[in-house]
């Protein structure tokens, strides 16, 4: 034995090691020129092929487990009863807890079926701020969205440890001003994508639901990405320290009545989505639709395989060391960029590291898009792709047509599970560090072209210099 004192170690690591690689490429400034020029500007736009690091989205990006590939061996490719749909069922059951699930190609594909089941035109659906796809569905059923989160979620220097809460003062305001008729539901997500990525507390939760049963009204989950949340209860919520992950996902599920779910995150596949269910009148209703815009209720327009990848990947989404690691790498990353005097949006969220556009560009007025000209001005830098999450992606208020404001102007830097290393963090955070230093040179754009809905997928900008 060493005389020396012992050595202490905290560091983890990522709990797997690399099976199979995929190349990736490398380009000059001059072909990130022409390639964003050709996009219009919009990294929605580019063609991956140009793209050296892929930070746009964790959205069906992950890399799955080797169990997972195994899985797609097993996929029952039959139209009707595949045995891979009562696997995922299964797998819903054991994970959430409910009792229902019904497939879908994807998260919005579950939006739009519980939007059309439960919204009647003229209601109001009041939710911890707005998600694009989720509001949109809920608009397109009538509907109108109300945000109900804490304030502390609209401001980046907040570091309160659940900026995705529930201002239960504004939530009962709206139950007293529209009453149980015209609110079909709450429409709770955790943790809050548009906030940066901010967990909500159990104890919120609790105390939603109890104002809900107060009015007989129905509360509904956006678990897309819970585990993540339920990371963070346990960091950070008095009395989880020692929780399972798996039993926070539990405590929080059983609060409410149904939810839906987007597999392309924490479920670490590349595809698919489903509503879970506790109703048996709206999983009637829900399995109707789901014939007429997905597939047959059994398979909801994934391949037997997918669904199996799927149930898969919800069983390896609680395991907390996969947790450390994947919300450790966007911690690091964070911690990084604030650390070079970066401004981000804190604390540092589960799936991706926010700028603050605002601060960054200050000389950007928020109607020449600050947000996506930063965007544009990584990817040059570097190659590395992200996406606006400011007044592009507000789109316009549906009566009057005006640009909606969001007093968050972002780029999000998400990162793909199990994807990347941490050397390709220090090039992110090297190529954000080098547009920060030359950030006063740097001007707005102008929109070019305007699509109907959800513009931010495919608006087109030119520089204004
Ligand atoms: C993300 C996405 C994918 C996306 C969607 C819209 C614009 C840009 C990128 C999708 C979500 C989500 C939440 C909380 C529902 C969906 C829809 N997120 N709820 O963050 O984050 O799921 O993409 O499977 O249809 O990049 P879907």
């Amino acid at each position: 034995m060493s005389e020396s004192a012992p050595v202490r170690r905290h560091s983890w690591a990522e709990p797997y090691k690399i099976k199979a690689v995929e190349r990736i490429r490398r380009t000059t400034r001059a072909e990130r020129e022409e390639a964003l020029a050709q996009a219009g500007w919009n990294t929605f736009q580019l063609r991956s092929r140009d793209v050296f690091i892929d930070l746009l989205t964790d959205s069906g990006t992950n890399a799955m487990s080797a169990e997972q590939w195994a899985g797609l061996m097993l996929g029952d490719e039959a139209y009707a009863g595949s045995e891979n749909f009562f696997h995922l069922k299964q797998a819903v059951q054991d994970v959430y807890g409910y009792p229902f699930v019904v497939p879908t190609h994807q998260g919005r594909g579950a939006e739009h079926i519980i939007s059309q089941v439960l919204i009647k035109p003229g209601d109001v659906i009041p939710g911890n701020m707005y998600f694009t796809t989720t509001r949109l569905h809920q608009e397109l059923a009538g509907g109108r969205f109300i945000d109900v989160i804490v304030d502390e979620a609209h401001d980046p220097l907040d570091e309160s440890p659940f900026k995705g809460n529930v201002d239960l003062v504004k939530l009962r305001r709206v139950f007293d001003e529209y009453g149980a008729d015209r609110i079909p539901y709450v429409s709770l997500a955790v943790t809050v994508n548009m906030a940066g990525g901010q967990p909500v507390s159990v104890a919120n939760v609790r105390a939603v639901r109890a104002l809900c049963d107060e009015y007989g009204i129905k509360l509904y989950l956006d678990k897309t990405r819970i585990a993540e949340n339920a990371w963070f209860v346990r960091q950070r919520e008095a009395g989880y320290q020692d929780a399972p992950v798996r039993q926070i996902v539990r405590e929080i599920c059983d609060l409410t009545d149904g939810a839906w779910f987007s597999g392309k995150k924490d479920a670490l596949v590349n595809i698919g989505g489903y509503l879970a269910l506790r109703d048996p009148q709206v999983f009637e209703d829900a399995r109707n639709l789901c014939v007429v815009y997905e597939g047959l209720d059994t398979y909801g327009g994934l391949a037997g395989r997918d669904m199996e990848a799927m149930s898969i990947g919800i069983r390896e989404s609680v395991d907390e060391d996969h947790l450390q690691a994947r919300v450790g790498q966007v911690e690091y990353l964070g911690h990084a960029l604030r650390d070079g005097g970066v401004p981000v949006v804190l604390p540092i969220g589960g799936h991706a590291v926010f700028l603050d556009a605002a601060r960054f560009l200050p000389q950007v007025p928020q109607e020449q898009f600050p947000a996506q000209r930063l965007a544009g001005e990584i990817y040059l830098e570097a190659g590395v792709r992200s996406m606006e999450r400011g007044i592009v992606s507000a789109g316009r208020n549906a009566e009057t047509g005006e640009h909606n404001r969001p007093r968050l102007e972002l780029v999000r830097l998400t990162l793909p599970r199990r994807v990347y290393t941490q050397a390709h963090m220090d090039v992110v955070a090297e190529a954000v560090l080098a547009v920060w230093d030359r950030r006063a040179a740097v001007r707005g754009l102008a929109m070019s072209f305007e699509p109907k809905h959800l513009r931010f997928f495919q608006a087109r900008f030119t520089p204004l210099a």
